[in-house]
């Protein structure tokens, strides 16, 4: 098994590097469903990295979260965050796992330990690459979860691409006014 859905944008994107691609190989089991949203920024790598490895601050660039606590360990992989959502979310708290941050290759990926949302066994990867042409970072962010009882598949995608989508959007505009 595997997911080898094409991004939303994949028709317009170009092909993502077998060394980033790798990373995006989940194991997708029976039931859960998975995607991949692409996000092109005009930014340096080093300046989307330095906001998307703050695992200990997401609020950074995703403002659906409200606050952030490390509940367990010193920041590197292991280490489990607690985030507390903004109201109007069907979600209140979610715990979070740093399961790979990788300074060199640019990869960050968290997995979800607990929490009242419904978003079981959610697990995400981010990696940064830069563009074919060099002019702009590439960010893919690819995930697996469980399909919650009483929806659909194309549902639960449609959910998570969205708001993986706003994240990349913010992460985008916060990256390009750095460079600014
Ligand atoms: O945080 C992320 O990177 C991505 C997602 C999809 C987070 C989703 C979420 O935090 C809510 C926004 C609260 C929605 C979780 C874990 C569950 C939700 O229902």
């Amino acid at each position: 098994t595997g997911c080898h859905r094409a991004p939303p944008t994949a028709s317009a994107s170009p092909p993502v590097p077998d060394s980033v691609a790798q990373y995006h190989a989940h194991a997708v089991k029976p039931n859960q469903c998975c995607s991949a949203v692409v996000q092109a920024i005009a930014a340096p790598v080093e300046s989307v990295w330095s906001v998307v490895r703050q695992f200990d601050n997401p609020q950074a660039y995703k403002h659906f979260v409200k606050s952030c606590h490390v509940i367990d360990g010193n920041g590197r992989v292991g280490t489990v965050r607690e985030i507390h959502v903004v109201s109007g979310l069907p979600a209140a708290v979610s715990r979070e796992r740093l399961e790979i941050l990788d300074d060199e290759r640019h990869v960050i990926s968290f997995s979800v330990v607990g929490g009242d949302h419904r978003l079981a066994n959610y697990r995400s990867v981010t990696t940064l690459h830069l563009s074919p042409d060099g002019t702009d970072t590439v960010v893919v962010e690819s995930y697996v979860v469980d399909v919650p009882p009483g929806n659909t598949e194309e549902e639960t995608r449609v959910f998570v691409d969205t708001i993986v989508g706003c994240n990349l959007q913010s992460l985008a505009q916060i990256a390009e006014n750095m460079v600014k």
